[in-house]
């Protein structure tokens, strides 16, 4: 069969992005597990076209929930085109009924390393079964991601994940309801992985851009792990492995990593450049509520002071919308990140997901807001009543933060401050995500606030008129 795995997006800014930095690893390693019998595709609707006339006879949609109305509008579509359509992802594994009813011929729910060519099989026999249930497998012989399927538009290609799963359950994650348990992959494999050299040769076109686009392309390791320090004697020995490889990478963690001198050390020299934290509030209370128990703010600084010491940035994600949140706290927030070093600030908004608890809570209290459809499920809009205030004064609390954390004053202090303490590769990230944010705002390219009925997308004239909105109210209203 031929098979297009799509990703489909609804843009998250008011203009759409300057720069495509980093690439889910989800399609190309969908695209690995499909077996080579198979001819596979792989389209980001983040920056490639939709192949409205294509000769797949399969059709794979990953999504998030935020996605979740444009991807039905592809399944529908597709469908009318003759394909099968297949839905998987951290959507369509809580809404598999709503993924169903919405054109997708079949839904995997959870992981799909058990059950992908089996679903393929089926497809091909003309059995395919409506759902499928895909069971957490050890992380052995997982295939290295088809790299040469990524688009070109992607500065940062080597996408990479060694483990599965988080130790920690706080109330806003899906995670540990997603990847249960903790599963590492073997050590030998994920370096495997990062030295693949299946770049394609064709970027190299002998001027400086695409030498230092194909060094970089190569130099650069993305972990896209929950929590990749969460096993320490693991992570120590992947990072002894790393060492040669001399690579910069990038991952997330938890910040209980500072207490841990040795482990430091060894990202230090294995070439981290960056670290994510999930810091999310200055608030005890909203600490507390949110289970993120191992989140001290009274040790902020001093974490973050300790990866600084290695000269490793510190990416960090801050959510506005807890329940003692006032919208001077959380425009408040910009000043108390720099405050505690953070190098690149990522904004939220609150959002109950399903499959976490603070879904089932907002659902119990009935806090969520029915009339909004998936598209306020982005990270960047407000789909729930929140409590000292009320959803368009979040939103607009939300934004003056988002401007004021990127406002070029600020955006210039921390990159300033990064040059008296990162390395090279860690300044070099500093410099890119701060420009990348700061001219966002100097732009005035905001987060998109997002309305019962969507805009028209790029590609929705390429489609025969069938309007977004039409799909994208809340499944709940018909509860
Ligand atoms: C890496 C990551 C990111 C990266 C990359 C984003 C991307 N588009 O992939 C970054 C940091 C950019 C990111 C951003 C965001 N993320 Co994120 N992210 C993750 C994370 C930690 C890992 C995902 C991953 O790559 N796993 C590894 C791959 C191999 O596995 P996988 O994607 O889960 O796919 C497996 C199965 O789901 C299944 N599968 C998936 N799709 C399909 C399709 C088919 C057809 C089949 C058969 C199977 C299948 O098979 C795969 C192999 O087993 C997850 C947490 C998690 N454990 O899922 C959150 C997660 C997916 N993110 C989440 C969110 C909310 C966001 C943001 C909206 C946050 C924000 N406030 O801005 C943004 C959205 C940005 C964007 N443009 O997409 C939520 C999604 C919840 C939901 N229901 O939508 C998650 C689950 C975390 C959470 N908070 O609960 N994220
Ligand atoms: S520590 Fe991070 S990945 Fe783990 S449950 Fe909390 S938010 Fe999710």
């Amino acid at each position: 069969m031929n098979i297009d795995i799509i990703l489909p997006y609804i843009q998250r800014y008011q203009r759409g992005h300057e720069v495509n930095f980093v690439p889910p690893i989800t399609g190309i390693h969908l695209a690995a597990l499909t077996p080579a019998r198979h001819r596979v595709r792989v389209i980001h609707q983040q920056v490639d076209p939709i192949p409205y006339d294509t000769d797949a006879d399969l059709i794979a949609l990953s999504f998030f929930s935020g996605f979740a109305p444009e991807a039905y509008r592809l399944a529908r579509e597709f469908k009318r085109r003759g394909k099968i359509v297949v839905a998987g992802g951290p959507h369509a594994t809580f809404w598999a009924d709503e993924a169903l009813a919405h054109d997708c011929d079949a839904v995997v729910i959870g992981e799909a390393e058990s059950v992908w060519a089996h679903v393929l099989d089926d497809a091909a026999r003309g059995v395919l079964q409506k759902k499928y249930f895909g069971q957490p497998t050890t992380l052995e012989n997982i295939p290295t991601p088809r790299y040469d399927l990524l688009s070109s538009r992607f500065f940062v290609r080597r996408v990479i994940q060694a483990t599965r799963g988080c130790p920690f359950a706080c109330s806003f994650c899906s995670v540990p309801a997603i990847n249960p348990g903790y599963r590492m992959r073997p050590v030998a494999d994920v370096v495997r992985d990062i030295t693949a050299e299946e770049f394609s040769i064709s970027d190299f076109r002998f001027s400086i851009f695409f030498a230092t686009k194909y060094w970089w392309q190569r130099k650069v390791v993305w972990f896209w792990d929950d929590n990749l320090t969460a096993r320490r004697a693991y992570v120590k020995e992947l990072l002894c492995a790393m060492i040669p490889l001399k690579k910069w990478w990038l991952t997330q963690a938890s910040m209980d990593i500072a207490q841990d001198d040795e482990l430091l050390d060894l990202m230090q020299a294995s070439g981290c450049i960056g670290v994510f934290f999930g810091i999310e509030s200055f608030g005890k209370e909203s600490l507390h509520t949110a289970n993120k128990r191992h989140n001290r703010v009274e040790y902020y600084r001093a974490c973050i002071d300790k990866v600084h010491q290695r000269g490793i940035a510190v990416m960090a994600g801050f959510i506005a919308g807890f329940d003692g949140d006032t919208p001077a706290d959380i425009v408040a927030m910009a000043d108390r990140l720099y405050e505690i070093g953070v190098d690149v600030p990522f904004l939220s908004v609150l959002t109950p997901y399903k499959g976490t608890a603070l879904y089932d809570q907002m659902d119990a209290d009935n806090r969520l807001l029915k009339a909004r459809g998936w598209q306020f499920y982005n990270g960047y809009n407000v789909a729930f009543q929140p409590h000292a205030l009320n959803a368009d004064e979040l939103l607009r609390a939300h934004r003056a933060l988002w401007r004021r954390a990127f406002s070029l004053a600020d955006v210039v202090r921390r990159v300033a401050r990064g040059m008296l303490r990162l390395r090279v590769g860690a300044l070099f990230l500093s410099l890119a995500m701060n420009g990348f944010y700061g001219w966002k705002a100097l732009r005035g390219n905001a987060p998109r606030e997002m309305k019962a009925e969507v805009g028209r997308m790029k590609d929705e004239k390429e489609s025969t008129g069938f309007h977004l909105s039409s799909l994208i109210l809340h499944p709940l209203n018909s509860e």
